[in-house]
């Protein structure tokens, strides 16, 4: 009644913001991202008949408010199988948790494999997908490895409302350099960010309107192995979403003043000095650039130079969320 997963976090190019339905975390736009390979999540779940509730260790520390979170996610695998038995969680990640770096979608995705394994369900990717969308959005694509498209789907019970695979990592590689400028916790979350910015920004309407056609080109993009286009879509799509963010009230401004001097950085590192880079920026100050394998060390290099850059990771593309060894938490 255990087992162990890893999950990388995924950084969406064409960025999902606003949920269609908010119960059952359907996006109201598609997304498309990629897995990364050097950052991680690592959770041992374990379900054992004498626990009187579930129990949390993150980063080998109690967590209240996460462990709600995923105490309903693991409420949907136990209903499937059918058992109501209580579960220890044990997670790391190495990277820092909640300030934009996609922890919740590594967390998810890990969660649900190793709590399918050790309940053993043995559901399909597709299922797996789904079950980690209802725990986080950006979770359902960390599934999947390389480049992940996530559909909104049409169907109002969410049961084509998964993310598929759409090009492997190997098949066009690519780096992506995150520069962090904040290891605080953000202070607003992205659920609740999204649900206020569908309620209040004027500019939501026309960011969903505008997010399939957003999303068919970058697919064209990456399936042409397009540098150019797939760099002006993301930078273009990155900046919409962060309008709508903006405009929302109250506003929910995400940047600090290094993640625009990156943002001018990668783009002068582009225009003026011929280097294959472009930015994207979630919902936290830091900034990832997305470059060719071969320019990330001058990426780096150029992104470590800024004041305030608190430190720079560097990281391939990667594989979807897997079953790994016990041993492997540290
Ligand atoms: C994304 N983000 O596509 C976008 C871009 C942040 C900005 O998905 O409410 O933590 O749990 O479904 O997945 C982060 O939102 O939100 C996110 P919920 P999630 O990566």
């Amino acid at each position: 009644m255990a087992a162990t997963a890893q999950a990388q976090p995924n950084i969406a190019l064409i960025k999902y913001w606003g949920k269609r339905d908010a119960a059952l975390n359907l996006p109201a736009t598609g997304s498309l991202s990629i897995t990364l390979d050097a950052l991680w999540t690592r959770t041992r779940v374990e379900f054992d008949k004498s626990l009187r509730h579930d129990e949390l260790r993150l980063n080998g520390a109690e967590d209240p408010a996460t462990l709600l979170r995923i105490s309903a996610c693991l409420d949907l695998l136990r209903d499937r199988a059918g058992r109501a038995t209580c579960a220890r969680i044990d997670t790391h990640n190495n990277f820092p948790t909640a300030a934009g770096l996609a922890s919740s979608a590594s967390g998810f995705a890990a969660l649900v494999v190793a709590a399918d394994a050790a309940l053993g369900l043995g559901l399909d990717r597709r299922s797996l997908s789904m079950l980690a969308r209802r725990g986080s959005g950006s979770a359902a694509r960390s599934l999947f490895g390389g480049f992940v498209c996530m559909r909104t789907g049409q169907r109002e019970d969410g049961g084509d409302a998964f993310a598929e695979p759409l090009l492997d990592a190997a098949a066009w590689p690519l780096a992506v350099v995150v520069a962090v400028t904040s290891h605080t916790r953000k202070s607003v979350g992205s659920g609740a960010g999204m649900e206020s910015s569908r309620h209040t920004s004027p500019f939501y309407p026309a960011w969903v309107s505008t997010a399939a056609t957003d999303l068919a080109a970058a697919r064209a993009a990456v399936q042409a192995r397009d540098f150019a286009a797939l760099a002006d879509l993301s930078e273009h799509n990155c900046l919409k979403m962060h309008a709508v963010m903006q405009t929302s009230r109250p506003p929910l401004l995400y940047w600090n003043g290094a993640t625009v001097d990156c943002m001018q950085r990668i783009r002068a590192l582009r225009e003026h000095e011929g280097v294959e880079v472009f930015f994207t920026v979630d919902a936290g100050a830091q900034v990832k650039a997305v470059c060719r394998p071969n320019a990330a060390s001058r990426v780096a290099a150029a992104l470590t130079d800024i004041p305030g850059v608190e430190q720079v990771l560097t990281s391939g593309l990667g594989e979807g969320a897997r079953l790994v060894d016990d041993g492997e938490v540290p």
